[in-house]
C-alpha cells in the first residue's frame, strides 16, 4: 500500500532519561500540553510517529479533506494572540490550511524541540515503588516519568477491512489516514472506493472529478448535509474576533462545543409545513448541527427523529437522478446515530457517468481479487482501490501500546469487555496515566478542540494540586469508575446513538465490545462535573 512519506529515519536526537511528563502525540492535544507544561516548568517530551505536528490533519491528506467544524471555532482558544493575529482563509478549511495552523502554532511556541518525531511510543509500564512510568520507543529508547499522558487522538489507528485477499490485489492501494504527501494523480484510471463515512464522502467528488471511472462500495450509507463552504468575509473574521471571550465561554457551556440555539420544542408538536420549513433552513445553513438541534427530541425519540430522516431522504430524491442510487443512498438507521458528514457535491457527484455506486448490501464483497474487488455478482477491476475504512476508534491508539499498569495489569486485558475510564481521563489500576479526549468523555460528540484544552487544563491542574501537596500519584477508585461507567451508559440509553452501528459503538471493528463510548451529556454538563470532582479534592480518586 503506499503510505505517506513517513518511512525516514528515526529523530537523530536522544531523548533525555527522565522527565516529568511523557507525551505521546503532537497533534492538538499534545501541542497544547506540552506548551501549558512549559509554562508550570514541568520538563516533558512528546513523542509523535509522523514527521511533523498535526496529528489527524497531519495523516489524513485525502483529497477533499476538510474539518466540519467551521474555522473561526475549530481553533484553540489558550492564547488571545494567536486567536486575533491568526486569518482563517475558508469557512471549513481544507486539511492543509488546518495543517498550516498547526505549524504555525508549533512555530509561534517553539513546540518542535521537546517533540521527538517518527517516533512510535510501543510500550509504557509503571512502577508502582517508584510511582513512575518507563516509556518505552521502536527505536529502543525509554523515558522515566512521573506523569505519562496519551494524547493520541480518538481517530488515528486507522483500519484495513476484514476482506479475504487484501494483499492479493496488483494496483495501486491507497488509505485516506495515510494519503501520500505527494498526492496522487488518478488521471485516466479505473478507480474502486470503499467506505461511505465522512473520509469516503469528502474525497468520492473530488476522485471522481479525476479518475475516468470511479466505483464506489457502500456497505451503509451516509447522513450527508451540504457544506456551503465559502470564503470568510473579513466582516464576519472581526466580528468573531471582537467577541472572542464570550463566544468560548458559550462554546465550553454548549452541548457539542458549538454554541447553538437550544430548542424548545418537541419536532412532533409542530405542522409538517412548520417542520420542514425548518429542516430546509437547517439544509441550508450548511451545519453539522443545524438539523439534530432544530427539535428538543430528535436525540431520542425514534418518532421524532423520523420527520429529519423523511427530510433528508427527499432530499437525496430531489438530487439524485437514477431512482435506485437515490434509494441506495438512503441511510434506514436514525439521522445523527452515525457521525453525519458535511459534503460538497457529494450526492451530485452520483449523477455523473462515470460513478457507479455498487451497495453492498445486495451484493456483499466476497473477495480481493489480483484485478479487483469481487462482489457476489461480478467481479470489477481497477488501476487504484482507495480504503475509506476508518478506523479502530476511541480505544485503538491506546489499546495498540502495551501499556501496563500496577501488577503489570495491561490496558487491553483491562478494557477487555469496552473501555473502562473515570471521566475519559482515567483508569483504574495506572495510576497517572492520563487520556486527553478518552473514551467515556464527550470527545467525539465535540468540537474537539474544545474539549482537548478542557481535558489538558483539567489535567495539569491535577497534576499541580499533587505538586503542592506533595503528592505523587493519583488513580480512579474502582467504585468511581464503574460508576462514571453505569453514568456513561445510561446516558446513551436514553438517546437513539446505540441504534447505529457506528464506529462509536465498536460495530466497524469485528469482535470489540459493542458499547457507546463517548458521554453524550453533552459538553457543558460534562465539564461542569469534572470541576466538581477537582473542588471536592479529586473525588473518586486515591492520591498518595
Ligand atoms: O471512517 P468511518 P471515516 N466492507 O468509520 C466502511 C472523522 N472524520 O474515516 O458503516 C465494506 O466513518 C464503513 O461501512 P459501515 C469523523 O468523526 C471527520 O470516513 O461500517 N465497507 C464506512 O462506510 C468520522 O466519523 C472528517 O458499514 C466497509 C466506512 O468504511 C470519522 O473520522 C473527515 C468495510 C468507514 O467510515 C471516521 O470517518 C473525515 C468492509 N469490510 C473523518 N469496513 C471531517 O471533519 C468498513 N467499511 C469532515
Amino acid at each position: 500500500m503506499s503510505v505517506s512519506s513517513n518511512n525516514q529515519s528515526s529523530d537523530p536526537r536522544t531523548p533525555p532519561a527522565s522527565v516529568d511528563v511523557v507525551v505521546v502525540g503532537a497533534g492538538f492535544s499534545g501541542m497544547y500540553l506540552l506548551h501549558r507544561l512549559r509554562g508550570m516548568n514541568l520538563s516533558a517530551v512528546v513523542f509523535e510517529a509522523g514527521t511533523d505536528v498535526g496529528g489527524t490533519w497531519y495523516w489524513n491528506r485525502y483529497p477533499g479533506a476538510r474539518v466540519d467544524v467551521e474555522s473561526l471555532a475549530y481553533s484553540y482558544s489558550f492564547s488571545e494572540e494567536l486567536e486575533q493575529e491568526y486569518e482563517w482563509e475558508e469557512r471549513y478549511p481544507t486539511q492543509p490550511e488546518i495543517l498550516r495552523y498547526a505549524q504555525h502554532v508549533a512555530d509561534r511556541f517553539d513546540l518542535r524541540r521537546d517533540i521527538y518525531f517518527r517516533t512510535r511510543v510501543t510500550a509504557a509500564a509503571y512502577d508502582e515503588d517508584e510511582a513512575t512510568w518507563t516509556v518505552r520507543t521502536e527505536h529502543g529508547d525509554a523515558v522515566t516519568a512521573r506523569f505519562f499522558v496519551m494524547a493520541t487522538g480518538c481517530l488515528s489507528a486507522s483500519k484495513l477491512p476484514e476482506i479475504p485477499g487484501l494483499s492479493r490485489y496488483r494496483g495501486a492501494t491507497y488509505h485516506t489516514a495515510h494519503w501520500p504527501h505527494e498526492g496522487v494523480d488518478f488521471t485516466g484510471m479505473r478507480v474502486g472506493i470503499i467506505g461511505t463515512g465522512s473520509s469516503g464522502v469528502q474525497s468520492i467528488p473530488v476522485i471522481a472529478e479525476q479518475a475516468a471511472d470511479l466505483t464506489v462500495f457502500q456497505r451503509t450509507p451516509a447522513y450527508s448535509l451540504p457544506a456551503r463552504n465559502r470564503k470568510l468575509r473579513p466582516d464576519e473574521i472581526a466580528e468573531m474576533k471582537a467577541n472572542y471571550r464570550a463566544f468560548r465561554q458559550a462554546q465550553r457551556e454548549s452541548g457539542f462545543g458549538l454554541p447553538t440555539p437550544i430548542p424548545t420544542k418537541s419536532a412532533l408538536e409542530v405542522s409538517e409545513e412548520e417542520r420542514n420549513a425548518v429542516y430546509e433552513q437547517a439544509w441550508e445553513a450548511g451545519s453539522l448541527v443545524a438539523i439534530l438541534t432544530a427539535y428538543t427530541d430528535l436525540t431520542t425519540s425514534q418518532e421524532a427523529n423520523d420527520t429529519a430522516k423523511a427530510f433528508v431522504h427527499r432530499k437525496i430524491h430531489e438530487i439524485v437522478k437514477d431512482p435506485q442510487t437515490a434509494q441506495d443512498l438512503c441511510p434506514d438507521y436514525p439521522l445523527g446515530t452515525k457521525r453525519p458528514c458535511l459534503d460538497t457535491n457529494y450526492y451530485e457527484t452520483y449523477n455523473r457517468d462515470n460513478v457507479h455506486l455498487v451497495n453492498l448490501r445486495r451484493t456483499p464483497i466476497v473477495e480481493i481479487t489480483e484485478r479487483g474487488v469481487r462482489c457476489s455478482d461480478r467481479e470489477y477491476e481497477f488501476d487504484a482501490i482507495v480504503y475509506a475504512t476508518g478506523f479502530d476508534a476511541m480505544t485503538g491508539a491506546l489499546t495498540n501500546v502495551d501499556i501496563r499498569g500496577k501488577d503489570g495489569l495491561s490496558i487491553k486485558e483491562a478494557w477487555h469487555a469496552g473501555p473502562r475510564t473515570y471521566l475519559g481521563i482515567a483508569s483504574a489500576g495506572f495510576p497517572n496515566l492520563f487520556m486527553i479526549t478518552g473514551p467515556g468523555s464527550p470527545s467525539v460528540l465535540s468540537n474537539m478542540i474544545v474539549s482537548i484544552e478542557q481535558h489538558v487544563d483539567w489535567v495539569l491542574d491535577a497534576i499541580d494540586h499533587l505538586g503542592r501537596n506533595g503528592l505523587k500519584a493519583m488513580e480512579p477508585t474502582l467504585e468511581a469508575q464503574d460508576a462514571w461507567v453505569d453514568h456513561v451508559n445510561e446516558i446513551a440509553s436514553y438517546t437513539l446513538y446505540p441504534k447505529a452501528n457506528s464506529w462509536c459503538m465498536g460495530a466497524n471493528v469485528p469482535g470489540k465490545p459493542r458499547v457507546f463510548m463517548p458521554y453524550a451529556g453533552g459538553v457543558g454538563e460534562y465539564r461542569k462535573k469534572c470541576d466538581e470532582v477537582a473542588a471536592r479534592g479529586y473525588e473518586g480518586f486515591v492520591l498518595s
